[in-house]
């Protein structure tokens, strides 16, 4: 016997996208259950995005989420390119009027799930064997297993939003699913340092020892990532490796302002394209990484899941309040058109930015004149500056 719950969505995962779309939801009077198989402690442990576009800046205050972002977070008027030690300043506030938030996602998913929780909201962190079944029909049910005891979820729609290793994807039936993929040679490691960070803006390095990046969570905690191979372990990489490693490839001018310390976290993320079509079957949506992933060197992950939620929040409120379903009906069009501009962008940020194993002496030319270009133009610049401060909703 399955314990049977009863909703108007069910959310699965209580990420970024989970999250919002639960609070979105609320803040108009719709009812959600978050079915997350990770507990609370380790959803809010994780190290990931540091970035947010103007455009979540704005979507989270609007839905109530913004308050201590707005007291910690770092606002960014620019950031650097760096190539074999020659630097090219984006001036983000400049050439397109934005600037970007530096506040890191574990804190905006801690503060996601705190008053989330404090309204109330129904989440099952630990949910284990998460299946969604009858997609197709009016009353989709999301089975579940949690301490022990089998549930169900019965509701109208289901909201795939588990992230790219999620169980949600494989409902969109194959024969009607396709997906595009492309996997980058190299990986990123990342550390974590109770430092202060280098400088008082990012710094994207082409180096070619490998790329490079200096980003921060505050004005003493550091963010740095350098570009390794797939197959490396983190076991082989001491801190004073990642120092020196790093020291290395950000140039004399940035390196001797770099404050080495302990590392707090060290982890090895793989990089890859990816995006799956349609993001709809039936009554269940995909959002975010369920649906596409992105490499990091564009900042986007997390701003691309934050869009697709603020679509789709808005096509169910208008399913619930006029019935209208032209917006549920037009959501994974309308998302995919953004979503592959954005896959474009970080895309060529990757390009420009890496080393990559086979590439020849032409591919590095190549390069190098991107660089030349952006820092010689202000039309170049300022298209890099649009995409990366975030492309407008549709
Ligand atoms: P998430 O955050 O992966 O959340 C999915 C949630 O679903 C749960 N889940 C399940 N729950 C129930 N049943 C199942 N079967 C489930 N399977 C999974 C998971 O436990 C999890 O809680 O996806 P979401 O919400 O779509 O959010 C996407 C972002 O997390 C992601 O795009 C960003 O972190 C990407 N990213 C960055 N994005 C930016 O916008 N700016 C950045 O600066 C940036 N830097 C990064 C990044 C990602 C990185 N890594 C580690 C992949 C830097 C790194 C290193
Ligand atoms: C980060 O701070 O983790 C970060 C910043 C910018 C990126 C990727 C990651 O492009």
């Amino acid at each position: 016997m399955s314990t049977r719950h009863k909703t108007q969505v069910c959310i699965i995962g209580s990420g970024p996208a989970g999250l919002l779309l639960s609070q979105l939801l609320h803040n108009s009077g719709i009812e959600s259950i978050i079915l997350e198989r990770q507990t609370r402690e380790h959803v809010e442990g994780r190290i990931r995005a540091g970035v947010l576009e103007a455009g979540s800046v704005e979507a989270l205050t609007e839905a109530g989420i913004g308050e201590r972002m707005m007291r910690e977070g770092l606002l960014h008027d620019g950031f650097n390119l760096a190539f074999d030690g020659d630097h090219h300043r984006i001036d983000l506030k400049g050439l397109t009027g934005k600037q970007v938030m530096v506040y890191g996602q574990t804190e905006v998913t801690r503060d996601m799930i705190a008053l989330r929780l404090s309204q109330g909201a129904e989440i099952a962190f630990g949910a284990q064997d998460v299946l969604p079944v009858d997609v197709t029909s009016s009353k989709p049910l999301v089975k579940y297993r949690h301490n022990g005891a089998s549930h169900e979820v019965e509701c109208a729609f289901v909201a795939g939003c588990d992230g790219f290793h999620g169980v949600s994807r494989n409902t969109v039936l194959e024969s009607v699913r396709q997906t595009f993929e492309r996997v980058y040679p190299f990986g990123w490691l990342g550390i974590l340092s109770d430092t202060p960070p280098v400088s008082h803006e990012l710094i994207y390095a082409n180096h070619q020892r490998g790329f490079a990046l200096c980003s921060m969570r505050s004005m003493t905690r550091s963010r740095y990532y350098v570009q390794c191979s797939t197959e490396d372990d983190i076991a082989n990489w001491s801190d004073a490796r990642f120092w020196d490693e790093l020291t290395a490839r950000i140039g004399e001018d940035a390196a001797r302002n770099l404050v080495r310390g302990p590392s707090i976290e060290k982890s090895i993320a793989p990089l890859r394209s990816f995006v799956c079509e349609p993001m709809r079957h039936g009554n269940l949506f995909l959002a975010g990484d369920a649906a596409h992933i992105v490499p990091p060197t564009g900042a986007k992950g997390l701003n691309l899941a934050i869009a697709d939620v603020r679509y789709l929040s808005r096509a169910l409120i208008e399913h619930y309040r006029s019935g209208n379903a032209a917006w549920l009906d037009n959501y994974s069009a309308t998302c995919l058109k953004r979503i592959w501009k954005v896959e474009r962008f970080s895309w060529y940020m990757s390009m420009m930015l890496h080393q990559f194993p086979d590439d020849s002496a032409f591919g590095k030319k190549m390069q190098r004149a991107e660089f030349d270009y952006i820092a010689s133009s202000e039309t170049a610049s300022r298209a890099i500056a649009e995409n990366y401060v975030g492309l407008p909703l549709d």
